[in-house]
């Protein structure tokens, strides 16, 4: 079976790294001002960004729900889990049309909620809004519609389809049990600015649990942004022809140089004014900042996403050393239904993946995965060769 030790105690604070990293000071030691840590540059961008950007309208009202939860299970002893899953969006505009969004179809974080679940722990689900639920995902976003497991019953009754009820039975019956007893509550987000507000809060919100808290972070995360400063109001044009002006003359387009050519192409085969060039800038690292003050005796399990299989565990890696938390879980993106790796402190990593009898190609994969993580599978030093690996 499967034997990995995450201890709950963290390696101790780098702060002699922190103090003695000159290149990460923003002022030089010959400002009069005083120099600001690495520790305190967290600090200062958690307060510029939570000021600067507007928080979820709900926020309150989750927040309200979330500290009853916690409270309610804190008084039981039962540990606490939050679960983000699924993508955040970064919109382009105010009155959002355009928006950019990271991939997550919230199948790792759904499944992962149910398995917390049958361990014992309480779920707060933090989740992209219509993203995969626990329990009602063997049912949504499937080639099937929901409508394909029923059929008309007698005396205007419906029915499940003979050869799904075993398995709708035992799903519905693992659903009510955790809503009869107060298991499981489900938050949603859509942006990412709405997910680090609700993040931030729920994570102090569980500081009391101390141990009991676990956060199980696989929600896909934006790096990148449009910070609210230079942010439109309204839908992006892609002509001028709403351009209001008294007469029915189009704007005379000033700085015709400036207005036509862009400087990323020096021979752009479409003018300027009629591309679109977005301008980002990094999200903060907030996950310092959760491992250190929203959340320190929690016990923090974080994601990493790759498309390149050859930097996959030195991202996991440098995460891990950056941000001095348990655990960190790297994935790629054509392999993250069969493997990941394990990367933890003072271990060695640990690819684990599903069984070869059970590598099929189906939607179950990732509930193959976590279940192979609970309960015992294949572990390996390596990943899977190619040729190992389902086809598609
Ligand atoms: C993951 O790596 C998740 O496992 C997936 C799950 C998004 C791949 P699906 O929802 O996919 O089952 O379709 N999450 C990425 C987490 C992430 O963005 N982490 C941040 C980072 O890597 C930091 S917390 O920088």
């Amino acid at each position: 079976s499967l034997s990995f030790n995450l201890s709950h105690s963290r390696p101790s604070s780098p702060v002699s790294s922190i103090f003695s990293d000159s290149s990460d000071r923003t002022m030089s030691s010959s400002s009069s001002k005083p120099e600001l840590t690495r520790q305190n540059t967290h600090e200062v961008a958690e307060r510029d960004y939570f000021t600067e950007n507007p928080a979820p309208a709900l926020l309150e009202k989750f927040t309200e729900q979330a500290s009853d939860f916690i409270n309610f299970h804190a008084a039981a002893g039962r540990r606490v889990v939050l679960v983000t899953s699924g993508g955040t969006t970064v919109p382009l505009e105010r009155q959002t049309v355009r928006f950019i969004d990271n991939f997550s179809a919230g199948t790792r974080g759904a499944t992962s909620a149910e398995y917390f679940l049958e361990t014992g722990y309480a779920v707060i689900f933090l989740h992209r809004q219509f993203s995969l639920l626990p329990y009602s995902r063997h049912y949504s976003h499937a080639t099937d519609c929901f409508l394909d497991f029923l059929h008309e019953g007698p005396n205007g009754s419906v029915v499940a389809n003979e050869e799904y009820r075993e398995k709708m039975l035992k799903v519905l019956r693992q659903y009510n049990s955790a809503k009869q007893k107060n298991l499981l509550l489900t938050l949603p987000f859509t942006t990412i600015t709405d997910y680090l507000f609700v993040l931030r809060a729920i994570a102090q919100l569980m500081r009391p649990l101390g141990p009991n808290a676990l956060l199980y972070l696989a929600a896909a995360v934006s790096d990148f942004f449009v910070p609210p400063e230079r942010m439109v109001e309204h839908k992006i044009q892609s002509t001028n022809a709403a351009d209001t002006k008294n007469d029915s003359t189009p704007a005379p387009i000033e700085n015709a140089e400036e207005e036509t050519f862009d400087n990323f192409d020096s021979s752009p085969a479409v003018p300027r004014s009629k591309r679109l060039i977005v301008d980002l800038d990094p999200v903060p690292k907030f996950l310092k900042n959760l491992v250190d003050g929203w959340a320190p005796e929690g016990m923090i399990v974080s994601f990493k996403l790759e498309t390149d299989p050859e930097i996959l565990v030195h991202k996991a890696q440098y995460s891990l050393d950056r941000y001095q938390h348990h655990l960190v879980i790297g994935n790629l993106l054509s392999t993250r239904k069969w493997e990941v790796v394990f990367v933890a402190p003072g271990q060695a990593d640990q690819w684990i993946r599903v069984p070869r009898n059970r590598r099929k190609k189906t939607i179950s994969g990732i509930e193959n995965m976590v279940g192979v993580a609970a309960s015992g599978g294949e572990i390996g030093e390596r990943p899977l060769d190619p040729s190992e690996l389902p086809e598609g």
